[in-house]
């Protein structure tokens, strides 16, 4: 799409297809209490393939913001009846970081202040309207351009890159993890002699058996983490009551045990251990006793659980 008003909006197409050809999709939520302004801006965005939502004001943008974990980009108006842009600003900072959601300010104000403001409030960039549409998509592409490359950082920091789960650091550093004041139920998973699996079939397929019982782990758990924390090991770290994550966890190894994966052709059985403890320490503490755990399970034949 070229706009009609300016040619030289070429250039632009280029972050598009970028951004759809890798998936960074975004999705915005336009806060005016003009409906003009927003319908303006509202075609604006939906030209780039942007999803689009309004609000007429801070307390439904609010709302929308509790309600839609989706959005990543904000795009709000200063000057507006109950509470101003800038004070939506400086809430949705106090619980989205940079890396989550990107926000621009828009206002026909003269002060001259309100640049500075949005920006310390929390704003990415700020314009004055009435904006030249060219500067407008060159803005907004720097914008979600940083937000998709801190994402990405956070991303690469955080994420085991062959299985996709969470990695030894996010898993240390979770809160969770942190949080030694309250009772806990860690479960620590080995494979089962998976030396064997790599030897009999070859590492590739062994690779493929680790992003199977991960992607396992993250069906059975949705509400805990899952963290590979070594080779062939995985955490599951459980805030919860401890009775229905053992039941869980049982099933798992009575799945496992009972599925044939078919992977590249070939026919592969395999089998987990888990130690599983639940108390109130801290989360060095924890993994030595599931470790405890795990390595009694191996003792007693594998294939099992030990709390
Ligand atoms: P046990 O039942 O006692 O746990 O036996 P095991 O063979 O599973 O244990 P061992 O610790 O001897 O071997 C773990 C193996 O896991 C060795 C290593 O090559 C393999 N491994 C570790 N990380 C990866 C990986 O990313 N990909 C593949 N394919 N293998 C891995
Ligand atoms: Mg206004
Ligand atoms: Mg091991
Ligand atoms: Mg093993």
């Amino acid at each position: 799409y070229i706009p009609k008003d300016n040619p030289s909006c070429i250039s632009n197409l280029i972050p598009i297809l970028h951004r759809l050809a890798t998936n960074n999709q975004h999705r915005a939520l336009v806060v005016d209490d003009s409906v003009t302004a927003r319908k303006y801006i509202r075609s604006l965005l939906e030209r780039q393939y942007i999803d689009v939502i309004e609000a007429n004001g801070v307390s439904q943008a609010l709302s929308i913001m509790e309600h839609d974990k989706s959005i990543t980009l904000v795009i709000t108006d200063y000057a507006m009846p109950e509470r101003n842009g800038v004070e939506l600003v400086k809430t949705l900072r106090k619980q989205y970081h940079t890396g989550e959601l990107a926000i621009i300010g828009l206002s026909a104000s003269d002060e001259i202040a309100l640049t500075a403001k949005f920006l310390k409030a929390g704003a990415n960039d700020y314009l004055k309207k009435p904006f030249n549409q060219e500067e407008f998509y060159c803005r907004l592409h720097s914008t979600l351009n940083i937000l998709d490359a801190e994402r990405q950082l956070y991303q690469m920091a955080n994420q085991d890159y062959l299985t996709q789960t969470w990695n030894r650091r996010y898993f240390f550093e979770h809160p969770l993890a942190k949080n030694h004041h309250m009772p806990r139920c860690l479960a620590l998973l080995d494979i089962d002699n998976f030396k064997l699996i790599n030897d009999t079939y070859g590492h590739h397929i062994g690779d493929l058996v680790l992003i199977e019982l991960a992607q396992l782990l993250q069906r059975y758990f949705p509400d805990a983490i899952v963290a590979r924390i070594g080779g062939e090991e995985f955490c599951v770290l459980y805030g919860n009551a401890s009775q229905i994550f053992k039941q869980r966890l049982q099933a798992l190894v009575y799945d496992i045990a009972h599925t044939e994966l078919s992977l590249l052709g070939q026919n592969i059985n395999f089998t987990v251990s888990l130690g599983l403890v639940h108390a109130e320490a801290n989360i060095h503490d924890l993994l030595k006793r599931a470790d405890n755990c795990l390595y009694k399970a191996k003792n007693d034949g594998r294939n099992c659980l030990v709390c």
